[in-house]
């Protein structure tokens, strides 16, 4: 099953929305296959967003990820990487759809609620940074014969 790396960030923390982001993941029919809650470690921060070290933003949002514990996740599902980038919303809350998670609760980007692969090759690289593979708990949720065709 395809899988992916979803993470509330220190902003969702705070504002106390772990739970109301699981239960949407949860209640469209994904599977949450492991989950942690921590501080994450310089050098991860630094390898989970290498693409962007060298951007103008990268300082400040180095420093918003490592603000506070975030709650990391890996998320199983049929295309799991599409449709939790289309729960999420764009990038900038301000322009993304109400009924996104960043549509419904966060207002600038550098502030966005929540971290996701956007695709597998990403998922698979995030999760190999995060999760060792024994965090990560394989097992059949008992509504999967009316979730799946
Ligand atoms: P996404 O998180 O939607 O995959 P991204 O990978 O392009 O977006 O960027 C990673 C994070 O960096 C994003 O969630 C918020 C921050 N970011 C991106 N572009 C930014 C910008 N122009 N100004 C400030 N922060 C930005
Ligand atoms: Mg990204």
């Amino acid at each position: 099953m395809d899988r992916t790396f979803l993470m509330v960030k220190p902003d969702g923390v705070q504002r106390a929305l772990i739970g109301e982001i699981i239960s949407r993941f949860e209640n469209k029919g994904l599977k949450m296959v492991a989950g942690k809650f921590e501080r994450i470690p310089e050098e991860r921060v630094m390898r989970h967003y290498a693409e962007h070290a060298a951007k103008p933003f990268f300082p400040g949002l180095k420093a918003y990820i490592m603000s506070g514990p975030c709650f990391l996740m890996v998320w199983e599902g049929k295309n799991v990487v599409a449709v939790t980038r289309a729960m999420i919303g764009a990038t900038n809350p301000a322009e993304a759809a109400p009924g996104t998670i960043r549509g419904d609760f966060g207002m600038e980007i550098g502030m966005n609620v929540i971290h996701g692969s956007d695709s597998p090759a990403t998922a698979e690289r995030e999760i190999a940074i995060h999760f060792a593979p024994e965090e990560i708990a394989a097992y059949d949720r008992i509504d999967e014969q009316y979730l799946y065709e």
